[in-house]
This record gives structure tokens, sequence and C-alpha cells, in this order.
């Protein structure tokens, strides 16, 4: 790309707003204003990314496909900028022309196409695969509708449509040549020509249009520019096809309509399924075309083409490449076989078994009757050829078929040459609990990656005060280079260096504390502690545990009036299922504290609750770099990975966490003394499990304070709750305590009163924060994609730098 200076800049974004809207851009809405800065980042970039894609097919260089049925890429405005190198030279330029970055870029739309972790993760490997010059797309659906967008009416959930293309997308480009046809039910019949060989023939079938919007993905400062491809269903269009009825133009559109939000919880319908196909279908068929204009054996496909599979949404890629291979390219069995397992590989992302797929045969069959015969002859084999090694209890336990249904983690593992966990502890469940049939019959399958994030989006771009630090301290090599990060460790005696940690994240705070007064009408206090809890609701990451803290304190407070301790912000975002009662509960139930707390003026400001609306990428932007405290209080085992600790660790927040998911590795880097652990490890939740003697209600009884806590949610203490109260009550009391929040309870709130006494300190509490940032460099998503890159997809050799100028 050209560099262009800010004058070149100012003149260009002045003929480029001229030539879209035909009116002066200090007239436009911040809107308008994005879209046409939008359109010249597009123009700076579409030569690289021209020449990206003929550099790949001309090189013959093999390539990465990320099948993803979530991306959540976040405004991509200031990503692109800083990734072309021209952040600075148009923030300046805007500024010159009277317009401000930060109010221009929230012209964009934030594009919610995920839940949470999965979808979020997907998006910053999209963004280190370009970063490292790796050969890596992405292929998704593009979903008319993103995740709802949340509002609170009367403290409890509800549930809006987010529309996010309503003015269009700057960034897709839409590919109707590369278009392909996704087929639907009917019927198959197997019949032979005329020298005997055996054709499938479909009848009846539905057929959709799947039309490709692609969408670049911008290498940091080095002329990669990727592809993100989303499919879009259309009703096909052609001489052989008749003027579809409206049920039929319904039927079609709803394919790509909306985003199922359910996180960590599977809802198993016929629609979803029809997505799952829909986009690993349209995927396979582009990447074997691909393939074909290479012009090479077939033997050789996985030589150029990895496929990868976040999570078992994508799993009928597999049987999709054996349909591809046999049916259309007439290989036997055994060639479309090992082809495709050496294509495939598989990452697992949770352990919970109410997210672990399953889809009814009968239902696949109405839906996939092809599909279905190539995943029943899997199974088939798959038992046949075990059977005789591992004996039949442990080969029918790994069965891909059972009880009607069809079990798509199973079908990934045996169809794919790879599967990896998320973070160490969560690949040794997996090992030892989860996956462990499998493990045995193929244990060299088995891997660990452990998640990372981009530094770029979630340094660079959403902390500027603590990037200018670092590049005053340790250069600018960290940019590109993470681990270097450690190096800022030599400061850490540094009192001015110390006093500058503390000045940044105090302006960091001030920035929240201003979007909570404007947007909520709450006045929080820069100088308290900013505690933060940013995920899904879920049971299992205990949400209500941190309540539970809040309640205990606010009676302290009540018992001791005039009590020297710091100041607190808690501060809330969490999405829940629209179905999930339970989370929507526990909702209701953090907006009634706040309600209650933020109101009562005796408590001197010592606590506030801010739950902010509809938390996504943008918000966490906002919120992380404010953070003091992070809260990663899962029930040890349940949380995969967890990738906003990184995150949060990264912007100098201390980690208060039980032993898992990636925490544990948060833990290794930054040693216990500036971590807080709580609670019980894996191992002692296992045995508990095993012992099958917890009982919470004895805890109740005997543990005054939890007593006192709980009892807030029945009698009246909390205004404005309904049914909620009891029912959280009778979880925690009469059902037992899933969870074991209870169990938990006192070493938390000791955890917590150290947090007290420690922030006083300000010196070593900067010295702490100092130190978590400098050990978060191996968390960089370009290291985990690295290792992706060598162990799993072997990418080979990629272009330098210096090739491209
Ligand atoms: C999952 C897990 C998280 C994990 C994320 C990315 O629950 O622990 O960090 O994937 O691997 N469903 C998710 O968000």
């Amino acid at each position: 790309m050209q560099k262009m200076d800010v004058s070149q800049f100012k003149d260009r974004y002045k003929k480029k707003f001229q030539e879209r809207f035909a009116f002066n851009y200090e007239n436009a809405t911040k809107q308008e204003q994005f879209v046409a800065l939008g359109h010249l980042v597009k123009d700076l970039y579409s030569s690289d990314w021209k020449e990206t894609v003929d550099t790949y097919q001309e090189n013959k260089q093999k390539q990465v496909y990320y099948f993803s049925m979530e991306f959540l890429p976040g405004r991509m405005l200031k990503s692109n900028l800083l990734n072309l190198g021209i952040l600075d030279v148009v923030q300046e330029g805007l500024a010159e022309l009277g317009l401000d970055l930060d109010e221009v870029a929230s012209g964009e739309m934030d594009p919610a196409l995920g839940n949470g972790g999965l979808g979020r993760l997907a998006s910053c490997f999209m963004d280190s695969l370009a970063s490292t010059g790796l050969p890596g797309n992405g292929n998704g659906i593009r979903y008319r509708y993103g995740l709802f967008k949340q509002k609170f009416i009367d403290g409890h959930q509800i549930e809006l449509p987010e529309n996010w293309l309503r003015n269009g997308n700057v960034w897709e480009v839409r590919r109707e040549n590369k278009a392909v046809t996704v087929r639907f039910g009917g019927q198959v019949s197997l019949e032979p020509d005329n020298e005997g060989n055996m054709h499938v023939t479909y009848h009846n079938t539905q057929n959709i249009l799947a039309v490709p919007y692609d969408t670049a993905m911008v290498g940091y400062q080095n002329g990669t520019v990727n592809n993100l491809r989303l499919w879009s269903a259309e009703i096909p269009y052609g001489e052989e096809y008749l003027f579809p009825t409206e049920e039929e133009r319904n039927g079609v559109k709803q394919i790509t309509e909306y985003l199922y939000p359910d996180d960590s919880n599977y809802e198993g319908l016929l629609l979803r399924l029809k997505q799952e196909y829909f986009f690993s279908s349209a995927g396979v068929q582009s990447v074997v075309r691909y393939f074909k204009q290479l012009n090479l054996d077939w033997s050789y496909l996985p030589d150029k083409i990895a496929i990868h599979i976040n999570d078992t949404h994508p799993t009928l890629a597999i049987p999709e490449l054996m349909r591809i291979l046999m049916d259309e390219e007439g290989l036997s069995w055994e060639q479309a076989w090992e082809i495709t397992k050496k294509t495939i590989s598989y990452t697992n992302h949770t352990i919970l078994q109410e997210a672990m797929e399953r889809w009814s045969i009968d239902m696949m069959n109405l839906l996939l009757p092809r599909i279905t015969q190539i995943i029943m002859e899997i199974n088939r084999r798959h038992i046949e050829k075990k059977t005789p090694l591992y004996g039949e209890d442990l080969t029918n336990r790994t069965a891909i078929v059972a009880n009607g249904e069809i079990k798509m983690a199973n079908l990934a593992i045996i169809g794919s040459h790879s599967i990896n966990g998320v973070a160490k502890l969560h690949t040794n469940i997996l090992i030892n609990h989860t996956l462990h049939d499998f493990y045995l019959m193929y244990p060299n399958k088995f891997n660990n990656k452990t998640n990372g994030v981009t530094m770029r989006r979630w340094l660079q771009i959403s902390n500027p005060g603590l990037t200018d630090l670092l590049d005053e301290t340790i250069g600018t090599e960290w940019k590109t280079n993470a681990n270097d990060i450690i190096l800022l460790k030599a400061y850490a005696e540094d009192k001015e260096v110390l006093a500058r940690i503390d000045a940044v994240k105090l302006e960091n705070k001030k920035r929240f504390a201003k979007y909570v007064s404007e947007e909520m009408d709450i006045e929080i206090d820069p100088n308290a502690i900013f505690d933060v809890q940013i995920k899904r609701l879920h049971a299992y990451k205990r949400q209500l545990l941190n309540v539970l803290h809040i309640l205990d304190r606010y009676q302290y407070i009540k018992d001791n009036p005039g009590v020297d301790i710091p100041k607190r912000v808690f501060i809330f975002g969490a999405k829940a299922a629209p179905s999930y009662h339970y989370a929507k509960q526990i909702i209701k139930l953090i907006n009634a504290i706040a309600e209650m707390i933020n109101n009562d003026s005796s408590l001197n400001d010592l606590i506030k609750v801010v739950f902010v609306e509809n938390y996504g990428v943008s918000l966490a932007e906002l919120i992380i770099p404010a953070a003091d405290v992070s809260e990663q209080i899962s029930l040890a085992g349940k949380e995969a990975s967890g990738t906003s600790n990184m995150k949060l660790m990264a912007n100098g927040a201390l980690t208060i966490a039980t032993m898992d998911g990636a925490t544990v590795e948060i833990y290794d880097y930054v040693g216990e003394e500036n971590i807080y652990i709580f609670g019980m490890s894996n191992e002692e939740v296992q045995k508990l499990n095993a012992a099958n003697s917890y009982n919470s209600r004895e805890i109740y009884e005997k543990n005054p304070a939890v007593k006192r806590v709980l009892n807030m949610l029945i009698d009246g203490s909390i205004p404005g709750l309904e049914d909620e109260g009891q029912d959280i009550f009778d979880s925690l009391v009469k059902y037992n305590d899933e969870y074991y929040l209870l169990k938990d309870f006192d070493s938390y709130i000791n955890a917590h009163k150290q947090i007290d006494k420690d922030f006083r300190n300000r010196e070593t509490w900067n010295r702490r924060a100092l130190l978590n940032i400098a050990s978060s460099g191996p968390f960089s998503a370009d290291y985990t994609i690295e290792r992706y890159a060598d162990e799993i997809w072997k990418l080979g050799a990629q272009r330098e730098p210096e090739d491209l100028i």
C-alpha cells in the first residue's frame, strides 16, 4: 500500500465523501462520515487483497479454511487503520477537518455474528492469521440479524432484533459469480451407468443458492490481506426454476436470517441443522472448486488445503467432502476417506453435556438423505474396524450413531486427524474424562492449543495510554512479538513508571465513568476499585457468587457505618440466552440489587453496581482497560479456557479466580503473589462429585454469613424481586447448589478482603498490575495461531514481508 500523509488524506476524504453523498461531510451524520472513510480505507487495501489471493494461488500455497458458525469481529474501522499503519495520519487528518475519529468510528455497526468466546476467538484468529502472514481464510454465515440487542425493562432482559445491515456494510463484497448450490431434502438413488459404475441421482430436492460475501482481513503492516467468506441463502435463479411461492421464498430466507442465541447450550432445531449444512457445504464446495484450478491429483488435496472446524457446528463438512469426492469426482470410499481425514481438524470448546450436539437420524435423513447414508457408512466401518482391536464395549461407546441419534463430536473425532482442547486443563479433562475412550483409540490425534487474543485490538486500539507507555519504556518490538512485553518487568521498581501505570488506568476509568454517567445516569468514582465480570450469563460461570459477595459486603457496611474500606464498583456485562430462564432471573436479581444499592445514601458510595446493557465487543473495549479486578470465578473444570481473563490481564487488572481454564496458565506466568486464587480445584470438585456427600443446606444452616445473605433473597430485603429471589434461593439450598457456590463462599469472601487491603497500597498494587501486563505476552493469539499452523495445519513456508514491497 502507498503511504499517505495528512494533507493527502484530507483531500482524499473530502473527495470520497463528495462522490458518495453529493454533499459536504460537515453536514453529515456520524454514520455517513464513517461510510465515506470505510470506502476510502477499502480502496487502500484492495490491491493488496487481490495480490494476496493471487499469490497464494500462483504459489500453490497450502491454505487453511477456518469453518466457524460464529465470528465476532467488532467494529473494523480502527483495526483496519491500525493494521494499514495509518491510524495516526487519519486521526490527525480528521481532527484538522474538525472531526473526531472516535465519533466517526462509532458510526459503524458492531456486527454481533457470534455469542461469546467461541465467536470472538474466531475473529482474533482471523486477525492473527493475516498479521503473521499466514494463508488463512474464514468460512461462516452472513446472518441477516446478529445476536439480539439486550434491553433492561424493570430489570428484566428484553431481546430486540439487531438489524446490523440496515445501512449496508461497507466492508463486504458480494461475489455472485462464486455462488454454489446447496441441496436439501428429496430422495437419492444409486443407479449404474452403461459401464456399470454407480451414480448418485437426486430427486425432488430443494435447491438453495449460497452467495458469498467476502470481507478483507488486513494483516498488521505486512501487506497480507486474507479473506473472510460469509454465505447468504438466496433463491436460485435461471430458466429451470419456476417463480417461487411465498412459502418457498420464506423458507430460503430463513436459513441465514438469524444467529442462534445460545452459548454453551445447544438448541436442536431443524433450522439450525440447515444452517450448519448450508455453510459447511458451501464452504467445502468452494474449497474443492479452488483446488481443482490447481490441476493436481486428488491425493494432493491435504497438502494444499486444511479445513478446521470450530466446535462441532461445521462437522457436516466431513460427510460433505466425502460426498463430493465420491459422488462428483468418482473417487473410491477408501481414497475419499484418507483425503478427508487428512484435511480436517477439530477444536472442542466445552465439556458441558448440554452443549454436545446430537441430531435425530430421522430428522437428518429427511433433510440430508445422502449425507445420512455416508454418516451411517462411516459409523459402520468404524465399528467393524475397531471392535476386534478394542472390544465391543469401548467401541460402542465411541459410535457415531446410537439411540436414534447422530453424535457430532464422535463424527468430528473419527473423521479428522486432530482434536484439540483450548487450555491445558481443558485438554487434560478431555483426555482423562470426557473423551477418554477416543483417547485410547487415537492418542496421537489429541493436542492442546491454549487460546489467545489479539493484542492489536485488545491493547493497541482499546488502550492507547498503555500502548504509549509500553512504546516509551520497552520500544515497539512487542507489537509484532508480544513476548517482548516481558521487558516491562525491568521497570517493576521504577516509581515513575508505576505512577504512570496508575495514571493510565485512572484515565481509562474516567472514560468509562463518563459513559456510565451519560448512558445510565449512575455516578461512579474513578478512584474506586473497578471490579469486572464480563461474559455470558451462565450458572457455571457463577455470576451469582459475585452477587453473594456484594450482598455480604452490603451487610457489613450496614453493620459498620463509617467503616474505612476502599470504594468498589461492581461492573457486569452479560447476555442470557432468551430461553434460559434461570440466567434471566439472575439478571433481574443483579439489576434489583443495583437499584437498591445505588440509591442507598447510607452506604456512602462504598459500593455501586453497574450492569451495562447490551454487552458486546465495543463495550468490552471500553470496560477492559478500566478494570482493576478481573472476576474469573467459574466452578473449576467447567470453563474450557476463557479469553476475557487474558484481555483483562494484559490491561493490568488483577485476577480473582478459581483454578479453571486458561486462568491456570495465567497463574503459572504471573506467580501466586500477583493473582487471587480461591475455591476448590478441579480435583477437589471431582472428589466431591464422586463422594456424593455435598449438602448445601448444611452450609446454609451452619454458616451465619451465608444464611444472612441467602435470607435476603426471600425476606423482602431486595425491592422489586418477584419469584426470582425464591427460585434462586431454592437452587442454592433446596436443590443442593449444583455449582458449589456455598462451598467456595468463604474463601471467595476472604480473597476479596485481601483485595481491599492490597488496593490501599497503591505502589504495590501498581507493581502487581505491571507484572500482569508484563506476563501477558504468551497469550497473544499470534502464538496460538502459529502453533495451529505448524502442528495441526502444517502450513509450511509463508510469504516474507520483503517479497511484498
Ligand atoms: C467456549 C468456552 C470458553 C472458551 C471459548 C473459546 O466456553 O471457555 O474460552 O469457547 O475457546 N462457548 C465458548 O465460548
